[in-house]
C-alpha cells in the first residue's frame, strides 16, 4: 500500500476546488529559501490523506513542484531518469507540434521557471490571503515569474470546460490505492505508472530521494471557443434524420469522443444520452469494442480520431496500460460574452490550465500528444511507448490509414490538419481544419512534484 502521507494531493485524486493558482518562481536565493522550504512550505502541503479526510482539509490546499532548473537550483543535479523533463518544455515545443513559440507565454519561453506552488481554495479570496502569507514568509528568496488564475465553470456549465464538454470522468485507478474501487470501463494501472519508484515504474537509476513524486506536465492551452462553436455550426453532419441543429452537436461529439453530457458516443452514437453521462457505472463502461462491428476498420460508433480514442485507444491496443496519465487540470479565463458569441471571435482568452501526472513524461503525456494525437494514423496502427512494444518497426509498416489528427488537441506547427470519420455513415468524408486550431499552446513546463520527505530529507537541507 501507499504512504498516502507521504505523497502530494494534487497527484493522485486531484485538489478538485472552484479555483486554483499556478503560481510560478524563480528561486532567487538558494539559501535563504531551503530552510524556508522546510519552515513556510512544507507544513503547508497538502498530502493525499489530508485530501481524503475533509476534517483534515485545509482552508486553502498547497502542492508544489520544481523544473530541472530548479532542482539544479537547489543543488540537486542528479538525474532523475527522465529526459523530457530534464531539457524542459520549451525545448521539446516543436516536438509537441506547437506552431512556434510566437504563442507561447514569454515567460514560458526558456528554463527561467525554477517551481510552481499550486494553491486551491473555495474562493480567490482565500487563495490571496494564502499568497500573501506565504510572500510574507518568504520575502526575497523566490521571485514570481508569472500567475495563472484558474476557475472551475459555475451552474448548468459545472465541471464542464470552455467548450462545453464534461470532463473529469476517466482518470485510471491505481493498484495499491483505489484500484479496488474502480468504476467500469475505468483503466486499472500500477502505482508506477504515475509515482516514481513505485511497481511499474520502468524508469532507471532513481534516486531513492524521488521516490513517490511525479513528472507534472503544465500546458496552459487556449481553446477558441466561439470559434469552435462556428465551426459546428457550419458543418452540421447531415442525415441520420437529424436536424442541422443535431448535425453539429453530433460533429463535436465525434470530435471529442463524448457529448457534453459526458455520454460517450461509442455507447450513444447518435443523440446525447444525459442520464448515461451523469451514471458513473456506464458513462466510463465501453472499449469501442462490438461483437457485429470491425474494430479495425468500424467508425460508425466513434471516429479512430475522437480526442478520447487517440488517447487512450482501449481496445484498439488491447487497452495500454502504460501511456496512462492522471489529470488534474481546471479551466482558465472569462464566459464566452455576448459579444465575443456574435462575433465568433475570442477576445479575452480562456482555455485549459492542462494538469497531467506520469513516471514518465516520454510514455505520458508526451506519448500521447506527440506519437498519439499529432498523428494521422488510428490507434490499431500507432506504436505503443517502446517498453511494452513488440517491435516498433513492424507498428510502422502497417498500410498509413490516415485517419487524421486529433481534432481538438492534435497539432502540426500550424499546417492544416485533414480528419475523417466525423460522419457515421460515410467515414471517408474529409473535413479540412485550416488556420488556427481551436487548441492553441501557450506553453508550460515539465515538472516534478516530489514525496513530502523528498522535501524534508533532499531539497531543504
Ligand atoms: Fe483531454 N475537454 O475538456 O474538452 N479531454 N482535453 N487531453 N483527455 C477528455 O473522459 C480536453 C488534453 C486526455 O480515458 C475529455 O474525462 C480539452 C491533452 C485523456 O477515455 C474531455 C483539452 C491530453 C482523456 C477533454 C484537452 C489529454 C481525455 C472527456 C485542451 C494529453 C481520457 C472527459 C484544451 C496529451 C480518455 C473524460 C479516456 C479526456 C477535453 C487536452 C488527454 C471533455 C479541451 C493535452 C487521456
Amino acid at each position: 500500500n501507499l504512504n498516502l502521507d507521504d505523497i502530494q494531493g494534487d497527484i493522485l485524486i486531484g485538489m478538485k476546488k472552484n479555483q486554483e493558482l499556478f503560481y510560478f518562481f524563480s528561486i532567487e536565493d538558494p539559501s535563504d529559501f531551503k530552510p524556508k522550504l522546510a519552515s513556510d512550505i512544507l507544513p503547508n502541503i497538502t498530502s493525499t490523506s489530508q485530501l481524503l479526510d475533509v476534517s483534515k482539509q485545509p482552508v486553502t490546499m498547497l502542492n508544489i513542484a520544481f523544473s530541472a532548473t530548479g532542482l539544479s537550483a537547489l543543488g540537486v543535479n542528479e538525474s532523475l531518469g527522465d529526459s523530457a523533463f530534464a531539457g524542459g518544455q520549451f525545448k521539446d515545443s516543436r516536438s509537441l507540434g506547437d506552431p512556434g513559440s510566437d504563442n507561447w507565454v514569454p515567460e514560458f519561453a526558456g528554463t527561467d521557471i525554477h517551481g510552481v506552488l499550486l494553491f486551491a481554495s473555495d474562493s480567490q479570496d482565500n487563495i490571496n490571503d494564502a499568497v500573501f502569507e506565504l510572500e510574507s514568509a518568504l520575502g526575497g528568496s523566490i521571485k514570481k515569474v508569472y500567475s495563472l488564475a484558474a476557475a472551475a465553470r459555475t451552474g448548468s456549465q459545472a465541471g464542464h470546460e470552455h467548450f462545453g464538454f464534461l470532463d473529469g470522468i476517466s482518470n485510471p485507478a491505481v493498484e495499491g490505492f483505489n484500484a479496488d474501487q474502480a468504476m467500469p470501463g475505468q483503466a486499472r494501472i500500477s502505482s508506477g505508472t504515475i509515482l516514481l519508484g513505485e511497481s511499474g515504474d520502468f524508469g532507471r537509476g532513481r534516486p531513492a530521494w524521488a521516490k513517490d513524486g511525479s513528472f507534472l506536465v503544465f500546458r496552459q492551452l487556449k481553446q477558441l471557443v466561439p470559434e469552435f462553436n462556428k465551426f459546428l455550426v457550419d458543418n452540421p453532419i447531415v442525415g441520420n434524420g437529424l436536424t442541422r441543429e443535431e448535425g453539429s452537436e453530433l460533429l463535436g461529439a465525434r470530435m471529442m469522443g463524448r457529448w457534453k453530457s459526458g455520454a460517450p458516443i461509442d455507447l450513444a452514437p447518435l443523440r446525447d444520452d444525459p442520464e448515461l453521462g451523469a451514471d458513473p457505472l456506464r458513462n466510463n463502461n465501453f472499449t469501442y469494442a462490438h461483437a457485429d462491428l470491425d474494430l479495425s476498420t468500424d467508425q460508425s460508433r466513434c471516429p479512430f480520431s475522437a480526442h478520447t480514442r487517440k488517447t487512450r485507444p482501449r481496445a484498439d491496443q488491447g487497452e495500454n496500460l502504460v501511456t496512462q496519465i492522471m489529470r488534474a487540470g481546471i479551466p482558465y479565463g472569462p464566459e464566452v460574452s455576448d459579444d465575443e458569441a456574435a462575433a465568433n471571435t475570442t477576445s479575452t482568452e480562456r482555455g485549459l490550465a492542462f494538469v497531467a501526472y506520469q513516471s514518465n513524461i516520454g510514455n505520458g503525456f508526451r506519448f500521447m500528444q506527440q506519437t498519439w494525437a499529432n498523428s494521422i494514423k488510428s490507434a490499431l496502427h500507432l506504436p505503443r511507448p517502446c517498453r511494452i512494444m513488440y517491435s516498433l518497426s513492424t507498428s510502422l509498416s502497417f498500410v498509413n490509414p490516415g485517419v487524421g489528427v486529433d481534432p481538438i488537441i492534435g497539432s502540426l506547427a500550424g499546417a492544416e490538419r485533414v480528419i475523417k470519420g466525423m460522419d457515421p455513415s460515410n467515414a471517408n468524408q474529409t473535413i479540412t481544419l485550416t488556420g488556427n486550431n481551436f487548441v492553441i499552446s501557450r506553453g508550460g513546463e515539465y515538472m516534478f512534484a516530489p514525496s513530502l520527505s523528498a522535501i524534508a530529507s533532499k531539497l531543504s537541507v
